[in-house]
């Protein structure tokens, strides 16, 4: 079927609704409804998934597998039928069924299959991918349960189970057919084959069933549709028929229930380690299914595995899926009879790693104990690889014992713990960071032997966002102008956009863009009087921080800067030169004391500045709940100022950093990942950058001279926000509620909270001066657009294609 005209849409949809789901469409529920139209448009989904198959498999297509144990997809109806180019038609036919179109969009659950950056990332790649008509693949976990949904009762934040699946989802099809086993625990026996070589064999395992889940992407234009193959565990009724058999009963349902646990839900920390066997399961669970997936499907084209380095690429996303370099070289030896040299040739020519974080706490490392419990024969092949490798070091470095104890993929002591990061860096033939700072850190600070001894195999590869859903489908109405004004092709080619340069000073131009602006400051704050029963004035400056809670990302200094603000109203009686409205939105890890203390503050902070006659109308505060992909469309749009204050060093790119400029937003932050490349694009006259280089901190940190209570002494505005957080001023109902903040400011700031807060003070005060000249500050925001092309997700999705995967554009 090609592009159905509205009559066609709406056959397909009473169809759906009669014979897919068995309603009667006159009485059909509006989640019916958003089915059965996700079923009319799946259709067209999978013809051209049957056909893009064809184009792959007639051109001898290499493909790509992305590995990521999160994809954070949100809403999918929209924009499929953005990239169907059906959209109009959809509405049209949902309209004429008498349902109303936006009602409609509203009724589907996001898919929150990941924490943040990494996952939303991932999903940003697989629309590039599909756009640009290449063969790549997402290999992931069908969580049953994604990221908790965040309440907030008493200014807390409250956490409730996101069980997605438990309503239809159009979007998934299942592929029992492509089922296979997962052996676990058990024991390694060294056994001979005929020839009398010694053969190790892993025996005595349990096993589990990965079931694939197919969500079909397409891309833009819809030429194209990949997949994303999302695994359930489910248990073996094989296996389990011992237990049945010998009695068991209970038991045997007791292991199904375990095995099925494993796909149960999604670990809700970022940046943290958890250490848990569950944990760790997942990692190896979704790896080995992918690489059995890959085996099969290539040698159903080729037979044998020979050229399977030529024909598949594999990225990790972090190190949680670096189990795939054990388990690839485990088959090509174990079952495939490759000598370890061939098998070590191939998976390095296969992996790629992308590191996306520095800190420390985040740096996945399993206890050799417990590896060797779950996965023996991984962890022997993990010692061989570390065994090799550490003999070429020290070849080149004799008797370098530190140099040695660095690179061991083994970090030794009481409790031994394999690192993930070295061995993903030692098995992968590239190794990249996410934004240029970033990656030079990866080089310098995080793993400088490895650089010193595989210089070729780092590189960068600044991250970026898909235009389509981010600007196209989020900002309908600044997309419509764009395309009025320089034409459409910048949804494909966002470098397209510098022909908006020359319109940012024509005064009809920057009215339009304007009044686009406000329309979508009224939306949201329509919005939000719906919600949280705050009136906002849409003509205020939005300032918005709006992403995971962490302290590196210092929400609190934000927080600071709006007490003080709020105080030298009240007490200094200084006026603003105009209205300001603060919009926070993020999630805290379940377990993270410290960033759930912050979004307390923040919501009482919101509490008593909105309800201070005296500020009325000048500060308003908002905590939106339950930040999600879909909530993020919705806010972006709406920005003019958009947050981006990490302490310098730590974040390693950010993305919604991107999403606001291309929305017209002006960027106040720090000079930390992708913020640098901002910058650079934009124009420093047009991004607003305060506070402490990462330079400044290293020389900081080697003669320890950040001293909190130096900052405090000296400067009367931070001892008055920090006296202000230590009583009970933005607690009065519950005394020293956020003490535990002072001190950890005063005490152990990791953050280098009170070194900005001045230069984030004044830079504050700069952004409202600009903003009271509209043109001046129009201009601005228009420039940011015009300027965002590197940013698209495209741009890095062809780097990647061709210098680290080498696969290529399959046209037709
Ligand atoms: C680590 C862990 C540790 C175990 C528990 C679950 C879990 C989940 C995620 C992570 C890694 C988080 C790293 C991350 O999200 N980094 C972000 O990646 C973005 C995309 O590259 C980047 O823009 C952000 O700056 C970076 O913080």
């Amino acid at each position: 079927m090609s592009k159905p005209d509205t009559q066609a849409f709406i056959d397909a949809i009473r169809q759906h609704l009669s014979y897919s789901l068995g309603v009667q469409p006159a009485q059909a529920s509006l989640h019916d409804l958003f089915m059965a139209v996700g079923l009319a448009t799946r259709n067209l989904m999978l013809d051209k998934l049957f056909l893009t198959e064809q184009r792959y498999a007639e051109q001898n297509a290499k493909r790509l597998c992305y590995l990521s144990m999160e994809f954070l997809v949100g809403r999918s109806l929209a924009n499929n039928l953005y990239n169907l180019g059906i959209y109009d038609i959809c509405r049209q036919a949902v309209q004429t069924l008498g349902m109303d179109f936006d009602e409609l969009l509203e009724v589907e659950l996001d898919a929150a299959l990941g924490n943040g950056g990494l996952g939303r990332l991932a999903a940003c790649f697989l629309d590039s991918l599909a756009t640009l008509d290449m063969p790549g693949y997402g290999y992931g976990i069908n969580y049953e349960y994604g990221l908790f949904k965040q309440d907030i009762i008493d200014g807390k934040q409250v956490e409730k189970p996101d069980h997605w699946l438990i309503r239809d989802t159009p979007w998934l099809i299942e592929r029992r057919d492509y089922a296979c086993f997962i052996p676990l625990y058990g024991r390694v026996v060294q056994t001979r084959d005929r020839a009398g070589k010694m053969l190790p064999t892993w025996i005595d395992w349990k096993v589990l069933v990965g079931v694939p889940h197919d969500m079909p992407i397409v891309g833009y234009n819809g030429n194209t549709v990949n997949y994303l193959r999302l695994y359930s565990a489910m248990s073996s009724d094989e296996f389990d028929m011992n237990l049945f058999n010998s009695g068991d009963y209970i038991k045997a349902v007791e292991q199904k229930i375990s095995s099925e646990n494993i796909s149960k839900v999604l670990y809700p920390s970022d940046q943290v380690r958890v250490g848990k066997e569950l944990r760790l399961i997942q990692e190896y669970f979704f790896v080995a299914c992918a690489v059995r997936d890959v085996i099969r499907i290539h040698r159903e084209k080729y037979q044998d595995l020979n050229n399977l380095a030529d024909k598949v690429a594999f990225q990790l996303n972090d190190t949680h899926p670096a189990l795939a370099i054990a388990e690839l070289m485990r088959t090509l030896t174990d079952e495939y009879d490759f000598s370890w040299k061939k098998a070590w040739e191939m998976t390095v020519s296969m992996c790629g790693y992308t590191n996306h974080t520095l800190l420390p706490e985040a740096l996945e490392k399993w206890s050799v104990a417990l590896l060797e419990h779950v996965l023996p024969r991984h962890l022997q092949i993990i010692y061989e690889i570390n065994h090799r490798f550490l003999q070429q070091v020290a070849n080149q470095y004799p008797s370098d014992i530190g140099r040695l104890q660095r690179m061991s993929i083994i970090e030794e002591g009481d409790d031994k713990q394999v690192r993930m990061a070295n061995l993903a860096i030692i098995g992968s033939h590239s190794i990249n960071g996410v934004a240029a700072i970033h990656s030079e850190l990866v080089k310098t600070n995080l793993v400088p032997d490895f650089y010193e001894f595989f210089p070729e195999r780092f590189n960068n590869k600044t991250n970026g966002v898909t235009p389509r859903r981010w600007l196209l489908n989020a900002n309908p109405q600044l997309a419509s102008l764009l395309t009025e004004t320089i034409g459409e092709q910048w949804i494909t080619d966002l470098s397209q956009l510098s022909a908006l340069e020359v319109v940012s000073e024509d005064s009809a131009f920057q009215d339009c863009f304007l009044r686009i602006k406000r329309a979508n400051k009224q939306r949201l704050a329509t919005l939000i009087a719906e919600e949280i029963r705050v009136i906002l004035n849409p003509d205020a400056l939005f300032d918005i921080q709006i992403k995971r809670l962490h302290e590196y990302k210092r929400q609190l200094l934000n927080a600071m800067h709006i007490i003080h603000q709020y105080l030298s109203i009240v007490e200094d009686g200084v006026m603003l030169p105009h209205p300001k409205v603060y919009i926070f939105a993020g999630k805290a890890a379940p377990g993270y004391f410290m960033a759930k203390l912050i979004i307390n503050l923040i919501n009482n902070i919101a509490d008593i500045v909105n309800h201070d006659p005296r500020v009325k109308g000048m500060l308003s505060v908002i905590f939106m709940r339950d930040y999600k992909v879909s909530l993020a469309e919705k806010i972006i749009p709406a920005a003019d100022l958009s947050e981006q204050i990490s302490t310098a060093g730590m974040e390693a790119s950010g993305t919604g950093n991107m999403k606001f400029s291309m929305n017209g937003a002006l960027t106040i932050g720090t000079l930390d990942g992708a913020n640098v490349e901002i910058r650079e694009e934009v124009g420093a006259e047009n991004i607003y950058i305060f506070g402490l280089t990462v330079a400044d901190i290293e020389k900081m940190q080697r003669i320890g001279t950040y001293k909190s209570w130096d900052y405090y002494h000296h400067n009367p505005l931070i001892r008055r926000v920090m006296d202000a957080i230590n009583s009970d001023r933005f607690c009065p109902r519950e005394s020293g509620l956020f003490k535990p903040i002072f001190d950890a400011i005063m005490f152990n700031d990791r953050y280098y909270h009170l070194a900005d807060l001045d230069a984030y003070i004044q830079t504050q005060a700069q952004v409202l001066t600009d903003f009271g000249s509209k043109p001046y500050w129009a201009k601005k925001a228009i420039l940011n657009v015009a300027r965002m092309g590197k940013f698209s997700s495209d741009r890095t999705i062809k780097e990647y294609a061709q210098a680290v995967w080498g696969i290529e554009t399959a046209k037709k």
